[in-house]
């Protein structure tokens, strides 16, 4: 063989490595997919629900009378909160296990689809209940409201099919550790692995509550729940959800970003600390969610108050992080002074620019989020409509910004198309709007909160009081921002299905970062899952074991039906 010969078979042999790698294979592409339109149904009927809504509290709309107020909210918090998240989150995560770990095997994708089908068998099931109307208990189904038990059975489904999509990832994984022994496991792989962990252990506990108390309850099985016990159970899993919903999203600005505009991951070791941390803090901090349910002994309020803000720290780690990464590529490209590398990012790219209004109303949701776990501040915005701004900054916002922003390129990626120019263009118009609709929506809600608006009433305007009137204002502002929102939502839809089905046929990368090259190199102990998980399990088991046996030792016999001691 010719010098020349060998070095073109050798470009060849490296281009197919290089695409080989590079693309998700088109099988896995397919898995994914299914996931991500589901979760782009849900975000267009969940949207829907959300402008009637506010329309509703501005106080100038009515319903018609065959629809209730409740019924909508819980389709919204249904739709946007548990099925487009926990959708998008499967098919986001299978497309970055096979694109960062290598393609699944037949046994793994035949499990990925299995969790695909149980998930939306569960869905059809969880949402027959609530257009029936038999299933008007919100996202968070609090007893003593009680929904038909269909309605608990599909939710449990959708979970136990986001298992087999967890484990068909986790799978995929531990191959790739067995076949690169002693290496650093890929960032992305790694990360997707300990956010099934974290969402695991954390839907431990809605199971027990679903599966002991409300489904046998539904049934007529047993006369009473313990309230308490379920409203516990339910937050043992529900703040740990939101962290669920919110390391995809870390994930994309950790890896993903660094890609988009040119420079380096600042540091694999410091991005795994954060998830880690995540992984141990995530779960022992619900308490904080039931500051003002009597029952619970105020100590362990308290220590579950200080574990909350440990957990906020990996978020300060990752703003680091991010920063550092952004100010750097900046200055790499010319950036001159404390802010001359601002001005040198990719502001045209919406792969860059959605993510960064998502980190940016990240600030100020990660602030309200400070002040909602402020044991004595809570009083003051708990139920309010306060609490809804700071959710719709992190998650409506932090989350589901960053997740439409990725499904922009992702979807052309995994179905061979192009994002094309005007369709970036599209997608920027998409963030500012969101920007615009949710800076005046959600800063009208903290604003409304502070003065006493309640949360999750259609009443809000109370026949009039003094005090309505001043809340009124705000309630019409909130209107104007959801409608912006709204509008936002339709052009998010149009482009979905253009990237879908017609856009030009083509390459769109999957962006993946690389580490800096002076970056120090990560600790074995952070890639240790044994380790971080037994800590886990201990904090857990300190947080939560005196709190539930007080509460099941302290309930009247007859709604748990024995006591412990
Ligand atoms: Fe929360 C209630 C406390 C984070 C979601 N939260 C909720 C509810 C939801 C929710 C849905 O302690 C309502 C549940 C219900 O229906 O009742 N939350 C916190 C705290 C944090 C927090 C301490 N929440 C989240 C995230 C969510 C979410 C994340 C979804 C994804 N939350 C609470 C509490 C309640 C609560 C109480 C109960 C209230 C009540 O009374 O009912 C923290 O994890 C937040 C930490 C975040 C930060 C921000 C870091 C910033 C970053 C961006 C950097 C930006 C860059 C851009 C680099 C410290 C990472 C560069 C920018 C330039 C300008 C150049």
């Amino acid at each position: 063989m010719t010098t020349a010969t060998k070095e073109t078979t050798q470009s060849t042999i490296t281009t197919s490595v290089k695409e080989k790698i590079e693309k998700v294979d088109r099988r896995d592409a397919k898995l994914a997919l299914a996931h991500i339109y589901v979760a782009f149904i849900a975000l267009f009927l969940g949207g829907i629900a959300g402008l009637l809504q506010v329309l509703v509290r501005s106080g100038s709309f009515d319903l018609p009378s065959f629809i209730n107020y409740y019924q909508v909210l819980t389709v919204h918090g249904v739709l946007l909160g548990l099925v487009l998240t926990t959708f998008f989150i499967m098919g986001f995560q299978a497309a970055g296990v096979s694109r960062s770990c290598g393609t699944f095997t037949d046994k793994q994708r035949a499990i990925g689809w299995a969790g695909f089908w149980v998930s939306t068998v569960g869905l059809v099931a969880a949402a027959a209940m609530i257009l029936t109307n038999e299933a008007s208990v919100l996202y968070t189904f609090y007893a003593p409201l009680q929904a038909h038990w269909i309605y608990y059975l599909g939710l449990a489904l959708v979970i136990v099919g986001s298992w087999l999509s967890s484990l068909a990832q986790v799978m995929r994984f531990n191959q790739w550790r067995k076949e690169h022994k002693g290496q650093t496991t890929p960032l992305l792989g790694f990360m997707v692995v300990v956010n099934n962990f974290l969402w695991f252990v954390a839907t431990l506990g809605v199971a027990v509550e679903v599966l002991v108390q409300l489904i046998p309850w539904s049934l007529g099985l047993v006369e009473r729940v313990d309230v308490l016990l379920s409203r516990t159970l339910f937050w043992y899993f529900g703040h740990a959800l939101v962290y669920f919903w919110l390391l995809p999203a870390y994930m994309i600005w950790y890896v993903v970003i660094p890609k988009v505009i040119g420079g380096k991951i600042f540091s694999d070791a410091l991005a795994k600390l954060s998830f880690m941390l995540f992984l141990i803090l995530s779960v022992p901090v619900g308490l904080h969610h039931q500051f003002t349910e009597p029952g619970i002994d105020p100590l362990w309020k308290f220590i579950q108050t200080i574990l909350t803000m440990f957990v906020v720290v990996p978020s300060l780690m990752t703003a680091f992080s991010l920063f550092a990464t952004f100010e750097l590529r900046g200055r790499e490209l010319g950036g001159k002074g404390i802010f001359g590398w601002f001005k040198k990012l990719p502001w045209n790219d919406s792969r860059f620019l959605l993510p960064f209004i998502a980190m940016v109303a990240f600030i100020p949701g990660g602030a309200t989020g400070i002040v909602n776990a402020s044991y004595q501040l809570n009083e003051l915005v708990h139920n309010t409509i306060w609490v809804t701004g700071h959710f719709h900054l992190t998650v409506a916002t932090g989350v589901a910004l960053t997740y439409i922003g990725a499904a922009f390129w992702l979807i052309p990626h995994l179905n061979g198309r192009k994002l094309t120019k005007r369709a970036n263009s599209m997608a920027n118009c998409v963030g500012i709007l969101w920007a615009i609709g949710m800076a005046i929506m959600s800063g009208a809600m903290h604003v409304a909160g502070l003065l006493g608006a309640p949360r999750r009433s259609a009443y809000s305007t109370y026949g009039g009081s003094e005090q309505a009137t001043e809340w009124i204002s705000y309630q019409v502002a909130q209107a104007i921002g959801g409608s912006i929102l709204f509008i936002a939502i339709l052009i998010i839809t149009a482009l979905i299905i253009y990237v879908s089905f017609f856009a030009p046929k083509g390459e769109e990368e999957f962006p993946i970062g690389e580490v800096a090259a002076g970056s120090a190199p990560t600790p074995a102990i952070l890639e240790n899952f044994k380790v971080w998980g037994v800590i886990m399990i201990a904090v857990i088991i300190f947080a939560y074991t005196i709190p539930i046996f007080d509460i099941i030792n302290n309930s009247p016999l007859g709604s748990v039906g024995y006591k412990l001691w």
